[in-house]
């Protein structure tokens, strides 16, 4: 379920801007990289020579190949998926294969302006393929300390600093190449926000194809359905790991809750001071932001708002998405034991909270109690909202059967509500207007 909502955004229309040489002579050419030869299902390479890019082998010594290929306009970048130089399952050619390879971006379409990643110090290396149809691999970019260049790209340049030539037997050859790469734009570099129906409570899950760094985040609810006391922060729990926090989402900075402890309608924490690079939460990773009872308050109303801010300042707001529940779907107003169906134990809430003191309680709290127009108060126009509700679930004048068939009214309020709904269900205008 959680998949569906991630689409795979390869970036199109990416051409070869320049390159060191290539192989003319029979056709194993720099564009054959991202034109999608050689591709069966956009999944594997094919080991056709024609459907890669090679060099000749004159220009470049060590090897010290290189192209540039242009993504066309600018891009987030989340990922690279390269497949390697992938010739021939009889000879050890796929070690013609780029190894260790220097990757640099630039903003625009000049090359002078290209800049190097700085891989943790390093470089990349490329593993070798495998000389059958090759799935290729993803670049790991969660270690680039200068991540910042990857939100703005137009050109990327691999710099091929050495081939997996000396490992399969030809420490004298020059050749070089690759068979296909793609870029993922980072609208799939997101994190989802999944929120419990049943439990309450809530999950931040990287759903992405690459590292989501995260300075900070926030989540709204202007019906008031967010619960503080259920709520497991970043601050303390996976901040820092000198401790408390478990250095989960932040191995190195201390985060710091920024909400009021009392508001119902926002969760915000941030790593804010002293200013460092955030946190990241890892593909596939699931940050639990609820203790038990959950951070989402349960009513028929789900209006979470998810935004997150990245270490270069950016906040975007990010998907969120409402699971299981008893009939997989949002509640129904009224069901307020939120069993899946509208009865007899809901109607028991109701009464219970009916006129009851609603003073400080956020619009879904009062709700659980039965306020369902959520004016603040449970009165009579709750009242008229339940009948309704029960009727339109369960059938015409069920709310008047259900209520005569309580043997013994539990107080004078209860009695007073049946005596007030037998009326109501003799009264033609409300007939009239129930219909
Ligand atoms: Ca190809
Ligand atoms: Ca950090
Ligand atoms: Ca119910
Ligand atoms: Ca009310």
């Amino acid at each position: 379920m959680v998949g569906t909502l991630v689409q795979a955004d390869v970036i199109t229309g990416v051409s070869i801007h320049s390159f060191s040489s290539q192989y003319a002579t029979d056709n194993r050419l720099a564009v054959d990289i991202v034109n999608g030869s050689g591709l069966i299902d956009g999944t594997y390479h094919n080991t056709v020579a024609s459907d890669m890019w090679f060099t000749d082998g004159t220009v470049e010594t060590t090897p010290t190949g290189f192209v540039v290929m242009d993504l066309g306009t600018n891009h987030a970048l989340n990922n690279i998926h390269v497949w390697n130089y992938n010739e021939s399952p009889t000879d050890p050619q796929a070690g013609f294969g780029a190894k260790n390879v220097e990757i640099w971006v630039s903003p625009d379409d000049d090359v002078s302006n290209l800049v190097r990643l700085d891989n943790a110090g390093g470089d990349f290396v490329f593993p070798m393929a495998t000389g059958v149809n090759d799935a290729g691999f993803d670049v790991n970019l969660s270690a680039v300390t200068n991540f910042e260049l990857l939100d703005d790209v137009r050109l990327v340049k691999f710099q091929i600093l050495d081939s997996w030539r000396d490992e399969v037997g030809f420490p004298n050859v020059n050749y070089v190449g690759l068979s296909e790469v793609q870029f993922v734009d980072n609208t799939t570099r997101l994190p989802l926000l999944i929120v419990d129906r049943d439990t309450g409570k809530i999950t931040m899950t990287n759903v992405g194809m690459g590292l989501f760094r995260i300075q900070g985040y926030s989540i709204q609810s202007n019906a008031g359905s967010l619960n503080q006391v259920g709520w497991t922060t970043v601050t303390d729990h996976y901040d820092n790991a000198t401790g408390p926090g478990d250095g989960s989402v932040d191995a190195d900075d201390d985060w710091v809750v920024l909400s009021d402890s009392e508001s119902h309608t926002l969760l915000g924490e941030f790593q804010l001071l002293p200013l460092g690079d955030g946190g990241a939460i890892a593909p596939g990773q699931t940050v639990d932001l609820s203790v038990s009872g959950g951070a989402w308050l349960k009513s028929e109303i789900e209006d979470l708002v998810f935004k997150a801010a990245d270490p270069t300042g950016s906040t975007k707001e990010y998907p969120v998405q409402f699971v299981n529940g008893p009939n997989n779907a949002p509640y129904e107003r009224s069901d307020l034991d939120f069993d899946g169906s509208i009865n007899g134990a809901d109607w028991q809430i109701f009464v219970d909270g009916f006129l009851g003191d609603m003073t400080g309680m956020s619009p879904t709290q009062a709700y659980q109690m039965g306020d369902l127009n959520r004016d603040g108060r449970s009165d009579l126009a709750d009242f008229f909202a339940f009948e309704q509700d029960y009727d339109a679930a369960n059938g015409e004048g069920a709310f008047a059967a259900m209520l005569q068939s309580v043997p013994e009214p539990s107080s004078t309020i209860v009695a007073g509500l049946v005596a007030l709904v037998a009326m109501s269900c003799r009264s033609p205008a409300r007939r009239v207007v129930a219909r």
